[in-house]
């Protein structure tokens, strides 16, 4: 390692439930990072602008009905359609901030009842995180917060189960935070822990690839 030149961003990645803050603190993150003079940028899955994307948007807001197992291969395929340009960014010295991944793919298609390796398997070779930051929330607690919309997934009952695969996938690049905290206070964690994420990948900790 000769210090600058390998210097690489952080992929850094936001889970947890619907309405347990995640939009609202990758914001936060990105002015933070930014401001520290960071290249840093805000990314989300679903992607909905792609036309992968553009078929899981209309599946989400009941327009359309997939087979479940459609379904997690198209939330998987709009990750790999993202890949390449995710990897040259890493490498070119930009951290990503990224609301929702891999993690979220496997949890919800798992809920439903699919096989938790079946779910696994299409991931295999994306882009590992450096960092996972789980917004913990029971989901009565995030239930209470804004309402719920009219999309698919946005049930209670639904909400508990996808919590109990989540909770499985934790593995040594997790971080939990307590995400029924007031929003200042999650937010003051957070950007501690990213910005050691980022200071370590800047010093030249390899990239790697799901699963770890
Ligand atoms: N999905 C999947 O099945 N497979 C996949 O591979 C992927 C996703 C990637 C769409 O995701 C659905 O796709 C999602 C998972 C599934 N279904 N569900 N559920 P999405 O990312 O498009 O949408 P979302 O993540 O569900 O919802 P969201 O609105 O983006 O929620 P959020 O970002 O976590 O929360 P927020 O918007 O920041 O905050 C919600 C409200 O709570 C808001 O009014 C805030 O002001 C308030 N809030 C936030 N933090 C606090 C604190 N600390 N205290 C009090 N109030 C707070």
């Amino acid at each position: 390692s000769n210090g600058k030149s390998d210097a690489r961003g952080a992929l850094i990645v936001l889970e947890g439930l619907d309405r347990s803050g995640k939009t609202s603190q990758s914001a936060r993150l990105l002015s933070y990072l930014n401001g520290l003079g960071y290249p840093v940028e805000s990314w989300r899955f679903p992607d909905r602008e792609t036309s992968v994307g553009k078929m899981i948007s209309s599946y989400l807001t009941n327009q359309s009905q997939l087979d479940d197992h459609t379904i997690h291969l198209l939330f998987s395929a709009n990750r790999w359609e993202k890949k390449s340009l995710m990897e040259a960014k890493l490498k070119s010295g930009t951290s990503l901030i990224v609301d929702r991944y891999s993690y979220s793919g496997v949890a919800f298609s798992s809920a439903k009842g699919l096989d938790i390796e079946w779910c696994k398997a299409p991931e295999v070779g994306l882009m590992a995180p450096d960092l996972v930051m789980y917004l913990d929330i029971p989901p009565e607690k995030a239930a209470e917060r804004g309402g719920y919309g009219g999309e698919r997934y946005e049930q209670l009952e639904f909400q508990k189960k996808v919590a109990q695969y989540y909770k499985m996938l934790n593995d040594p690049s997790w971080k939990i935070i307590d995400a029924c905290l007031p929003m200042e206070d999650v937010e003051k964690q957070m950007k501690e822990i990213a910005l050691d994420c980022v200071v370590s990948c800047q010093k030249g900790k390899p990239l790697s690839h799901l699963w770890l």
